[in-house]
């Protein structure tokens, strides 16, 4: 077919490689691990109807969350496929309270942590709602050939070196970014590879849709409400009107508002004064992605990847998409706009 040139997640990281600094192949190897289980993990996810993976697991999480079986499975496959890239010496998940630190000689050699979502969503697998898998990975601080510790994974979202999300939908891809752009792959299961086709991803300045849980307005802070009431009537600038989506799944509404332009707010409330979203293995990937692709991420009053993690499941009010709109949020916020 002319033209129809297929290049494949692991050609494009090869190729790519040369963006990093004393590259040996190392990230490579771990990203490509990421590509392996999360495969693994789609072909689960797409026959969840068919086997014995939905329903609860029976745990609850370290969120006081009912674990689903396919939580747990997709936790263990990017553990077991991080542990065998030799190049990971720790994970931090949703799922586990503690770092998980690799034991052997060659994983303690490993330069870098991972933190991640191994499946976010998850209320929504058993109703056929795409769900994702998000992740972020760090250079370790700690010396290699040593376990890895805590403050390895308590580092600003600035010093991600890549971070990316899979997600489980019509089609299935993989978005990731090293600071060099957006790029996306979806996944061609007729020859098992994730196969480039989103070369450099931009999210529009403006944009139409505005994401967040509205059953919860009444204990919203007064910014946020003025700024729902602001989307509920058009737009005076661009005579525009605004359209409410919002799945419950925090990859799904991301990506779509990432490609079309749009704006996902999940804010503090007054029972929950961090909001939901926990900072480091869910806003700090989505938030780098974010600004890679020309978008912006915050709190409301802090630029997301600078907030100084003090906790591995801390939470976060977290707002983010296009910049015009988080700007918008931000002066309903910070400068009393009516
Ligand atoms: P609510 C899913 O549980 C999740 O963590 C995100 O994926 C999603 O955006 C959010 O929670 C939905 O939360 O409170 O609106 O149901």
């Amino acid at each position: 077919m002319k033209g129809y040139k297929i290049k494949t997640l692991t050609q494009f990281i090869i190729e790519r490689q040369a963006d990093f600094p004393f590259a040996t192949g190392e990230f490579s190897r771990l990203l490509y691990q990421v590509g392996v289980a999360a495969k693994v993990i789609n072909k689960k996810v797409n026959k969840a109807g068919l086997v014995d993976i939905l329903g609860e697991a029976g745990e609850v999480n370290v969120q006081g969350e009912e674990q689903k079986k396919l939580d747990v499975f997709a936790n263990y496959q990017l553990i077991q496929a991080l542990k065998s890239s030799g190049e990971c010496c720790g994970v931090a998940s949703e799922e586990d309270q503690e770092i998980i630190t690799f034991d052997n000689d060659l994983e303690r050699d490993g330069n870098y942590i991972f933190c991640m979502d191994p499946l976010d969503g998850s209320s929504n697998i058993d109703v056929n709602v795409s769900i994702g898998t998000i992740f972020s990975i760090y250079r370790r601080i700690s010396p290699r050939g040593e376990k890895a510790v805590l403050e390895d994974f308590l580092q600003e979202g600035t010093k991600q070196i890549a971070a990316g999300y899979i997600i489980y939908g019509s089609s299935t891809m993989l978005v990731y970014t090293t600071g060099r752009g957006v790029f996306g792959f979806t996944l061609d299961s007729s020859i098992g590879e994730f196969c480039l086709s989103h070369m450099g991803i931009q999210t529009p300045e403006n944009g139409a849709i505005y994401s967040i849980n509205e059953g919860n307005i009444g204990k919203f802070p007064d910014g946020v409400k003025k700024y729902i009431g602001y989307c509920q009537e058009t737009d005076k600038e661009t005579n525009r009107p605004y359209s409410g989506r919002y799945i419950g799944s925090l990859v799904a509404d991301f990506h779509r508002n990432l490609l079309k332009g749009g704006i996902f707010i999940y804010p503090q409330t007054a029972s929950a004064p961090n909001g939901k979203l926990r900072l480091i293995y869910e806003c700090n990937p989505i938030a780098f992605l974010a600004e890679q692709a020309g978008g912006k991420a915050t709190n409301g009053t802090e630029r997301i990847l600078e907030i100084k993690p003090h906790s591995l499941h801390q939470r976060v009010p977290f707002i983010v998409g296009s910049k015009n709109m988080v700007d918008k949020v931000e002066s309903f916020l910070n400068n009393g706009e009516e």
